[in-house]
């Protein structure tokens, strides 16, 4: 039986494996998308694998996390990103066309296609019927290659939508509701699929941006059906030949049913420093605001800018509030711009940035000391803003807006009558700031160009049979790749440079901790619950991997740090019972014999004198990588016939 919109796409592109939740499968990966700040180390691995063009139907290289070229180190990527895309066959969307998510399903997002994207909010897609993932890079690398991608098959979980959201509630609020029922690792090991009646109220960027925040929850992605509106938006894209219908059959079966009324929703606050901390906003009271930023792959869509800015017309933002606004791409500027609605927005004193993830991953606009940020985004992990003691909330455009008007965070529904919205028939299309794949014949003559700033990859051998050492640190439960790898203005132009970057690992948490695994030689992290949820990033596997971290021992780790961290070979242990995390502190001696990994692990911890019994989830084949040193000897091995 295939009842199920995910069913459907996997039963399409399964290579290998069985349909039962927790076993592995590979799937057919259609197109992959990049973005900078994860892309340069993407395609240094697409290079050392050795293919002459992407196989892939289509692959995409967006430039939107870090535009700010400070100096060189940033430009030099860029340049980098534009000539292995044209050398290699693959889109490449230029600095100051949007951000990633947004663009890729106003241009390229297919109903039923499966996409991995080096950025955890690849989801997205998802609002469009795309079967899109987060993934690291290596992985995207790999399926630019023509590999398929491994995934646990995952439980799907019906999220049934039935009424209409209320005036100034938005999609926002629903997928804030979703956070506040199951936090931010009740989705691990699922789809989230959308169906239900309430479906249709919601238009494809309302579905976009619930599928975006999805990933909050730690699910494998998000899903929304392929109905009559996603056929009205990709016709007014001037894309209706993408459009095919994908809608679960009448007797689909869930594997859990999650329901939830729209008409009942009410504006929604995630409150420091977690996007599960959810509450509504007029239980939490009028806060006094410092800064409200709106904008992100969450909230960056024309509807979304609409709000704000009818809202804001004729108002000036409150005094001693900052207001930024980061438009999700020129399509998005252009609107508002042609309906004077851009005006409005200036006139009310908000700034308008580039068309960039900017605040969002600390790029610019960072709180002023203990400030209140209220956030249109995706995450609020302490730091992140760029400002460590800022207090960041998240809700939708409209209680943001609300909020910049007042001063402190408002229910928007005190502002009386929710204003009127035109969206456009059509949407204005102009991809020239899109630069589409050299025939291969034009692409074969590219020379890539390096700057200083790109770095070769590091090389790693495969792990001893014991792996001994220090415990270099312990962290606790829900660790985001922001804790183990910061990101931001001064840490982003790093990321093709693993030997600088690597000095940054952990620094908000332990600051010592570089400096101790320099003197270790390497050594071990120990962790809580949900290690490494959050971002895509491999650089949080990547840089302790350079540092000689050889395992973390946790309690259960987050889907694609999990993967990054067997693509590196750092080797993820979970603890068999969960108490024997106390028995284990920092600087303790611990060894680990670990054979061929076939076998249930026992860690010696030589100061304490004790045995702690270890287990882990990974499948042959991870086993097999982590064996090999890491993904890239692994499969540059198997595509030459080595194995
Ligand atoms: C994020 O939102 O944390 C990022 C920055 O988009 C990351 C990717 C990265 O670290 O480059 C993500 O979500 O995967
Ligand atoms: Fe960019 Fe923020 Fe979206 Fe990450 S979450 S892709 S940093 S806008």
């Amino acid at each position: 039986m295939s009842g199920t919109i995910t069913e459907k796409i996997l039963d399409k592109h399964l290579v290998e494996g069985k349909k039962e939740p927790g076993s592995e499968i590979a799937i057919r990966i259609d197109n992959t998308l990049t973005q900078d700040a994860t892309g340069t180390m993407a395609y240094l691995q697409f290079e050392a694998i050795g293919i002459d063009r992407v196989k892939t139907e289509l692959s995409v290289s967006f430039v939107d996390h870090n535009t700010l070229q400070t100096d060189f180190r940033n430009a030099d990527d860029h340049r980098y990103l534009q000539s292995v895309a044209q050398r290699y066959g693959i889109y490449f969307s230029r600095p100051g066309n949007g951000i990633c998510h947004q663009l890729f399903l106003e241009r390229f997002a297919k109903p039923g296609n499966t996409l991995i994207g080096s950025d955890s909010h690849t989801p997205t897609a998802g609002g469009i019927g795309c079967f899109a993932m987060g993934a690291g890079g290596l992985d995207v690398a790999c399926s630019m290659a023509g590999a398929p991608f491994r995934i646990k098959y995952p439980k799907i979980v019906g999220v049934r939508l039935t009424g209409k959201l209320q005036p100034w509630v938005s999609a926002k609020d629903v997928i804030l509701e979703v956070l506040r029922r199951i936090d931010v690792k009740g989705g691990v090991g699922k789809v989230l699929e959308y169906f239900g009646d309430g479906v249709k109220t919601l238009s494809v960027t309302d579905r976009a941006t619930i599928a975006n925040m999805g990933t909050e929850t730690g699910c494998t992605t998000s899903i929304f059906p392929s109905d009559e509106i996603t056929k009205a938006f990709l016709e007014a894209q001037g894309r209706g030949g993408d459009w095919i219908e994908l809608i679960p059959d009448d007797n689909a079966q869930y594997d859990e049913i999650i329901e939830i009324d729209l008409s009942t929703l009410e504006p929604m606050v995630a409150l420091p420093h977690s996007p599960g901390n959810v509450k509504k906003v007029r239980e939490v009271g009028k806060i006094k605001v410092d800064q409200v930023a709106i904008g992100s792959c969450t909230n960056s869509s024309l509807r979304d800018l609409k709000v704000v800015a009818n809202t804001l017309k004729g108002k000036t933002v409150a005094e001693n509030l900052h207001v930024t606004i980061s438009p999700g791409s020129r399509q998005v500027v252009e609107h508002l711009v042609r309906s004077g609605e851009y005006l409005d927005i200036v006139r009310a004193g908000a700034r308008i940035m580039e068309n960039t993830c900017g605040p969002c991953i600390g790029m610019g606009c960072a709180p002023s000391s203990g400030a209140v940020s209220v956030r249109t985004f995706n995450r609020n992990f302490k730091g992140r803003s760029g400002t460590a003691d800022a207090e960041v909330y998240l809700v939708s455009p409209e209680t943001a807006a609300a909020t910049a008007i007042t001063g402190y965070l408002t229910d928007p529904r005190e502002l009386g009558e929710f204003p009127d919205i035109k969206m456009p028939d059509k949407f204005i299309v102009n991809d020239n700031m899109i630069l589409a794949p050299l025939p291969p014949e034009e692409a074969e003559k590219v020379e890539i160009v390096r700057g200083p700033n790109i770095k070769p990859l590091p090389q790693f051998d495969p792990p001893e049979d014991v792996l001994s050492g220090k415990v270099i640190i312990k962290v606790g439960d829900n660790i985001t790749t922001d804790h183990i790898m910061p990101a931001g203005a001064k840490i982003l132009p790093l990321r093709s440079n693993i030997p600088e970057i690597s000095k940054h690992v952990f620094e908000a948490v332990d600051s010592g901790f570089y400096e101790r695994a320099k003197s270790y030689g390497g050594g071990f992290i120990v962790g809580g619950e949900n290690y490494g949820q959050g971002s895509s990033r491999e650089h949080a596997a990547l840089a302790p991997k350079y540092l000689g971290i050889k395992a973390v021992i946790a309690k259960s780790f987050a889907r694609i740090h999990m993967a990054n961290l067997v693509n590196f070979g750092i080797i993820p242990l979970v603890f068999s019972n969960p108490d024997d995390y106390d028995s284990i502190d920092m600087d303790d001696d611990i060894e680990i014999q670990i054979g061929d990994l076939s076998h249930d692990l026992f860690l010696h911890n030589k100061t304490k004198r004790i045995n702690i019994k270890l287990e882990h989830s990974l499948s042959a084949m991870d086993a097999e990588i982590l064996l090999a040193g890491g993904k890239l000897p692994w499969i540059k091995k198997s595509m030459s016939g080595g194995k």
